[in-house]
């Protein structure tokens, strides 16, 4: 299906609805669930060690490590399916995709809180490529309320800090994710924006993402 793009102040997306066909995401569905090393991490916060709401794993190349809440990620080989994908990603993107984040949901009881990807292992100049298969999900969007800005960067026309909308064109939004489907979050977005996987409490479906990123 037809490339949408999605532009706010500060943040610029690319979504490819159905880039995957049903056939084909159903097929690399199954293959990751087998052939991924998953793993349900925990993160101890305030002295308290919590199960993260998901399976995760952390491909990529060596030397690539990565961390984020604390977790300091063990770097598992590409598997068939994901070097696959980050071949096809190249070809469309122009980006060799280093690393690879994978999480599975395994039904709308598991979520991902607000974050932005903006950890300083990430090449800031490089796009996150984001694969959805299996159930649909909305990815919940924020501007951040405190950006990380690096010294002497003003903020982009338009944007409004913080939460809540002034009518500047920076109201949160949901972004419906459905199988098959690719975005791209393009620089800046992860300096000015957060996203989210709110929970839904009556889907009782899988769905996994695959978010191809470059460190470094
Ligand atoms: O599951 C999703 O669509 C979001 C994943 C995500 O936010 C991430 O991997 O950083």
């Amino acid at each position: 299906m037809a490339e949408r793009l999605i532009e706010r102040p500060g943040l610029r997306l690319r979504h490819w609805p159905a880039w995957l066909p049903p056939a084909r995401a159903a097929e690399l569905l199954g293959a990751l669930r087998d052939e991924v090393p998953w793993k349900q991490e925990a993160i101890t916060l305030y002295g308290r060690r919590h199960l993260l709401p998901r399976l995760t794993c952390w491909m990529a190349d060596p030397g690539c490590g990565y961390r984020y809440s604390g977790l300091a990620n063990v770097i598992e080989p590409w598997s068939p399916a994901a070097a696959a994908l980050r071949q096809a990603l190249q070809e469309l993107t122009g980006w060799r995709f280093n690393s690879l984040l994978l999480n599975r949901y395994r039904d709308g009881r598991d979520a991902m809180g607000w974050h932005a990807d903006d950890e300083p292992e990430l090449d800031g100049a490089a796009p996150i490529a984001s694969l959805s298969l299996g159930a649909p999900r909305d990815l919940r969007l924020r501007p951040q309320p405190s950006p990380r800005r690096p010294s002497g960067l003003t903020s982009p026309v338009g944007y409004s800090m913080g939460l809540g909308s002034d009518g500047s064109g920076c109201t949160p939004f949901n972004l419906p994710l459905r199988n098959g489907d690719l975005l791209l979050m393009e620089p800046p977005t992860q300096l000015w924006w957060q996203h989210a996987l709110p929970r839904r409490l009556r889907l009782q479906q899988e769905r996994l993402n695959l978010t191809f990123r470059v460190v470094g």
